[in-house]
């Protein structure tokens, strides 16, 4: 078989060349970026590389569809078939000779599944950029098969735009429901995501308003056994001058509650947990089962944890019945396609975003259009974005 590569800057470009270079029966296999031009490495810019080949004559050899379809075509490849089983009897043919012909049959009637438009491999790369999951990414691609037409895959602003907006629909985000007073809201997750940062962010952004208290706003911790972490949370809570206890069992979490039953809000921090320790995981959960129906259960994950993590942390944490997420240290990594994914499949939606350290800056209630911005490789266009996910 021939194959051929041709590069140009644009997509659009590198098709044309090959169509009007070598005709029909050009069929492009692949597509990546390359750099093109320059001197010396400087100077370079972008551009795109197709690698190809040519189809079968269709007088010679029929694709799979065509062969179902036509008498003629199934002929043909009969016609193949015996040629080949002649070709291996005969004892003066080579195996390689046997062999290339298998090759070039088995290439003619795979013709049609090896031909990805462009543009559908462009979103691929980008989603694999972004650590979308391979099951997430094959379903984007269906839905780009389904949905757009070849002359609307052939504009890259619209397939953007659509790909943007499917990723969209797939983020849900956490709609506070009001409970009974005090509102308990108790953060879980695994080691080292941020959950004492976040508990003083969150208590900060409640309880305080231009830097005067708003609501009456008390935070728990059961975190009292590693060395430091408890000054850690005492420290946010001096300088936001609110309330903070420790607690070690249920029953001290029966006391607290029954303490500040006055209170607007009661935050609880926990210790971090691994996600495979299951018996330290079952005790605090016994300890917060304290708290009663009414507790909001929000579970903190990393957005620079890897996709797998992120699927077991969603299940081990199950127990505890969270009903959102918080995404952490966004601003550590722009490639968060895993944990959109692993929420997207089990339905979780998201409550709010931290990203970075300062308290109390740095955490904002979750919205579509910020994780769309923080996508690697995408030119989010706000207006017809904004439009489409603005919250209510
Ligand atoms: N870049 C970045 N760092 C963060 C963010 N949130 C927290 N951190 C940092 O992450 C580190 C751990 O934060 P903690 O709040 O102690 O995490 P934790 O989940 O309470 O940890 P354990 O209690 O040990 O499980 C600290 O250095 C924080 O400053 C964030 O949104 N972005
Ligand atoms: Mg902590």
């Amino acid at each position: 078989m021939k194959y051929f590569v041709e590069q140009a800057e644009t997509h659009r470009e590198a098709e044309e060349r090959v169509r009007s270079k070598y005709g029909d029966r050009a069929r492009i296999m692949h597509h990546r970026s390359v750099r093109l031009g320059g001197f010396l490495g400087l100077f370079t810019r972008e551009g795109v590389e197709v690698t190809g080949y040519f189809a079968a004559d269709s007088k010679r050899k029929a694709t799979a569809a065509q062969v179902s379809a036509d008498p003629a075509a199934q002929q043909s490849l009969d016609e193949e078939k015996r040629k080949l089983i002649e070709l291996a009897r005969g004892g003066d043919q080579t195996l390689d000779t046997v062999l290339s012909e298998i090759r070039s049959l088995r290439d003619a009637v795979r013709l049609p599944a090896s031909d990805v438009h462009p543009a559908i491999a462009e979103v691929r790369s980008k989603l694999e950029l972004n650590d979308f999951s391979p099951s997430y990414i094959r379903r984007i691609e269906d839905r780009m098969r389904r949905e757009l037409s070849v002359e609307q895959l052939e504009d890259s602003a619209l397939v953007q735009n659509s790909v943007l907006e499917w990723i969209g629909e797939s983020i849900r985000i956490h709609e506070p429901r009001k409970g009974g007073s005090p509102e308990i809201f108790i953060l879980v997750g695994p080691t080292g995501v941020g959950k004492t940062t976040t508990i003083a962010k969150l208590a900060a952004m409640y309880g305080l308003e231009r830097g005067t208290r708003k609501r009456d706003i008390r935070v728990l911790t059961i975190d009292n056994y590693r060395i430091g972490a408890r000054q850690q949370i005492e420290t946010y809570g001096q300088i936001m001058d609110i309330a903070v206890s420790f607690v070690e069992s249920a029953d001290d979490m029966k006391k607290y509650l029954a303490l500040y039953q006055d209170a607007d809000m009661i935050f609880v921090d926990t210790i971090g947990k691994s996600p495979r320790d299951f018996r330290k995981l079952g005790e605090m959960n016994e300890l917060l089962s304290a708290c009663g129906g009414r507790a909001r259960v929000h579970l903190a994950i990393s957005a620079t944890t890897k996709t797998a993590d992120v699927a077991e942390i969603a299940t081990q944490f199950e127990p505890f019945k969270y009903e959102a997420v918080v995404i952490t240290k966004l601003d550590e990594t722009s490639r968060m396609g895993n944990v959109i994914g692993v929420l997207a499949e089990r339905d979780k939606p998201i409550s709010f975003i931290t990203d970075g350290q300062r308290v109390p800056q740095d955490i904002e209630r979750a919205t579509v259009m910020r994780l769309l911005r923080n996508l690697e490789g995408f030119d989010v266009p706000r207006a017809a974005l904004e439009q489409r996910f603005t919250v209510a």
